[in-house]
Parts: C-alpha cells; structure tokens; sequence
C-alpha cells in the first residue's frame, strides 16, 4: 500500500496509520497499525510484509493539491437533486436548508475521508438518536460507495442533558492527546445545546474543533452558537421546532451519501411530538423502540449503561426477531405505566379545557428507566386527548415540570412565554425551554415544587380565558 499518512491514532505503544492515496479519480483509503515512527504529512510505500520500503516528506503544494483532488471528488459525490418529501409543506424546508446541509457534509466528508476524529453527541430521546442513526446509515452507505474498508475515526455519544457544558468540551478536547492529523476534529451535535449555557463548552470547543451542529429548538437570546458557521436552526431560516433534528440529521445523511428513510424521519416526528408526524406512515415502532434503547441502553445490552452506539442500534434493527422483542417489552412496560398515571391523576377544569396533572413518581417502576418522562407525558397526553382534544398535561419529576399542549391549544396557551416569565425570577427556576408543545422547566431543589405547579395552572387559566 502507499499514500499520504493524513491521521494519526495513538494506540499504547503503535499507531493507526490513515493513507490516502489518488489513482486517476478513484480514492483510496488504508489503514495500518505499525510500531514506527512516520511524521504526519509524509508519502509512504509499505509492502505485503508491512515493512516501510518509502517514506518521504510531502510538500505543502503536494498537500494542498491532494485536498483540492478530494475536494472535487466530494464536490461530484454531492452534486445530487434536493430531497423531495411526501410531506409538502417540508420541502419549502428543505430547499433553504439543503444548501447549508452541502456546506457542512464537504466538511464532514473531507473530515472522514482524512481520517480526523469525529465526535457526534445526540441528545437521548427518539428524535436525537433518530438523528445519530440516520448519520450513521449514510456514513455506512459512502465508505460503500467509495469502497472503503477503514474504520473511520468516530465517537458516538449520547447526551443525556440538553446543555453543551464546558465539561463536555474539555472531555472531547481530551481526543486531541491521541490524535494527529492534517484536518482539524470535528464535533457534530444534533438535538441539544441551543441555549447560553452551552456558551462556554462552544466558546472552548470552537479553539481546536470545527463544529457542525444541527438543532431545532428555538434560539435563545446571546447563545454563541449562533455566530459560528456550522450552526444550523430551521427558526433562523423562518421555520420553527416542527422541522426536527431528527429530520435535520436524516437530511444531512442525504445530502451526504443520497439515502434517506421515510421511517426513520416519521419516527423522529413521533418522538419530538412534531405535526409532521404521521401514525398511519411506518415510524411507531422505530419511534418506541428507540426511545427505550436511549432511555435504557442496559436493557439492550449495551456494554455502556450510559451509552447507545448507532452500531448497536443497526445491530438490533436489523435483527427482525430481536426488535420485535423489544418492540413489544417497550409497548408492555408503557401501557403499563399509562394505566398507573391513569389512575393517579388530578384533574383541573377550565371552560372546555381539562389540565391534567401527573407525578410521575407514581408511575415509574422502579427497576426499570423506561419509559422516561419526556415520551411518556407525549403518550399519556395522546391517551387523555382520546376523551376530550381540549387537554393539556403538566407531569412533574423530582426538579422537573414538563408540559405538553396539544397544537390547537398551542396558540392560546403560549407555555414558553409563561416559562421565560419564571426564568426571569432565576431564585427559583434553573432553566427551562423547549417548544409550543413539549417544553420543560427545571426548578432548584430548594424551590417549592406544589406552589409553583399550582401558580403555573393559575397562569395558563388566564390564558385560556
Ligand atoms: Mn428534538
């Protein structure tokens, strides 16, 4: 083999050597595991008994030459048709946001094929691993493509809060101690983070990383996200929250390698509560049963109870007998759980509106974590929608209080203008956002949860008036 050592990966006493190299148009990617030192940048000849016969300095005209080749050979890769969707009202979508989405997948694929390290973080629910899944299925189907048998150099992590904390940056900047390579990392986040207090972990991240970063929720005011290029919201091209990043991620998978999946985009319209979202259309069970994969990954599984990896999804997916098993412990385990919250619930009447009011510590079994409050409250609120449309549900947990109003009401009942009031009083309140319909609060321990359930309902009675 020979080519261009382009990364670096520092395993104990060896190293994962990156080699690209161009015949004609065709690109070509190697990997090997050597105890030699090879300087990055340098062309090399390794022969069948992995043994160095050439290792030469490139110049930097030979460097830059070879990324202007590969750049162009992205360039034709991505050259393809928009995605049309079947929803109509997306495509309006889609059109503004695709030529962003080419914008950042030349980065990314650039980033692959040059073997940086990558991390994807994506926050734990239906709609955030819907994204990391989609990504992870187009990557797969462009190192096919191109016939590339290399492992690329990728983290998948997922994020079980909704911030980019600082510490979240030191511990991806951390990479750079095993790593050396002519392209920059990147770190691509989906379905989290769009807030102030991810500011410092971007600040810092943005020093060493290049960052693609693809979230729906509406932008808070001095978040710094939004001043760097590979930020990307549907509310600052005049879309909102409907638009998911479950979609957003599924649509860069496209834009990057031509694949995309109804089902896959159906169940992260399902998971987020979207209005896109079609129960008739495949979506459900892939919605469900990723929502106990992320909320549960030691149920699958998984060698990391914190952690589920695309590659472990893909392998569960794939396996038709094992899904459907979890498919149906998944829809046992929440009927369940919508029988307990049935039978524990306080009922508040408005004119035509019923609020509804669960704890949810008296629904969840103990020794399991699905299903976790955020996709139950959207289920439990379809529930009670069965008998009157005119509901709207306030479920609370330990310092959290989340809400779920259905679309019609959600003009009316405006429950972010009413959280952003409460995050102004910061005494009581540590955080709080989301979007009309699903949104959350996060209150201090110290504050007084009863009191502050009861002056919320009084709020939103005065907006049902
Ligand atoms: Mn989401």
């Amino acid at each position: 083999m020979e080519g261009i050592i382009t990364s670096i990966k520092i395993l104990g006493n060896s190293k994962k050597y990156t080699l690209i190299s161009l015949k004609k148009d065709t690109l070509i990617l190697e990997e090997i595991i050597l105890k030699e030192d090879i300087p990055l940048g340098n062309f090399v000849k390794i022969d069948t008994e992995d043994k160095i016969t050439e290792s030469k300095k490139s110049s930097n005209k030979v460097l830059s030459t070879l990324k202007e080749n590969i750049n162009l050979i992205i360039d034709k890769e991505l050259d393809r048709p928009d995605y049309v969707s079947d929803i109509d009202e997306l495509n309006q979508g889609i059109r503004k946001l695709t030529p962003f989405m080419k914008k950042h997948a030349k980065t990314f694929l650039l980033k692959l094929f040059f073997g940086a390290p990558i991390i994807i973080r994506y926050h734990n629910d239906a709609d955030g691993s819907t994204g990391a899944y989609s990504v992870y299925l187009s990557i797969l189907e462009i190192l096919s493509k191109f016939n590339i048998q290399i492992k690329p150099n990728i983290t998948w992590l997922m994020q079980k809060n909704v911030i980019y904390e600082l510490g979240d940056a030191i511990f991806d900047k951390n990479l750079e101690n095993y790593f050396m390579t002519i392209e920059k990392p990147l770190l691509y986040i989906t379905d989290f983070g769009t807030s102030i207090q991810s500011n410092k972990g971007a600040e810092k991240i943005t020093e060493t990383f290049d960052v693609i970063w693809l979230d729906h929720h509406p932008i808070e005011k001095g978040f710094f996200g939004e001043n760097f290029n590979g930020y990307l919201n549907p509310w600052s091209l005049g879309f909102d929250s409907e638009i998911t990043a479950g979609f957003l991620s599924s649509l860069f998978g496209y834009v990057i390698s031509g694949k995309i999946s109804a089902e896959i985009i159906n169940a992260s319209f399902i998971g987020d509560y979207s209005k896109y979202a079609d129960p008739k259309k495949p979506g459900n069970d892939l919605a469900l049963f990723l929502d106990m994969a992320t909320s549960d990954p030691s149920a699958l599984g998984s060698y990391n109870s914190k952690n589920i990896t695309p590659y472990e999804l893909y392998n569960i997916i794939t396996d038709k007998e094992k899904y459907l098993s979890f498919i149906n412990t998944a829809k046992m385990k929440m009927e369940e759980a919508i029988e307990k919250a049935k039978n524990n619930i306080k009922k508040y009447k408005v004119n035509e509106t019923i609020i509804y009011v669960c704890d949810f510590s008296n629904v969840k079994n103990k020794e399991s974590k699905y299903p976790l409050p955020g996709r139950f409250s959207s289920k439990l609120l379809d529930v009670l929608m069965e008998e009157s449309r005119n509901s709207i549900l306030i479920l609370h947990f330990g310092v959290y209080i989340s809400f779920r109003i259905p679309k019609e009401l959600s003009e009316k009942v405006q429950i972010l203008k009413i959280i952003e009031e409460f995050k102004g009083n910061s005494e009581d309140v540590d955080s709080g956002g989301g979007h009309s319909s699903a949104a959350s609060i996060k209150l201090y321990e110290s504050t007084d949860k009863k009191a502050y359930i009861k002056l919320i309902i009084e709020k939103i009675k005065k907006q049902l008036e």
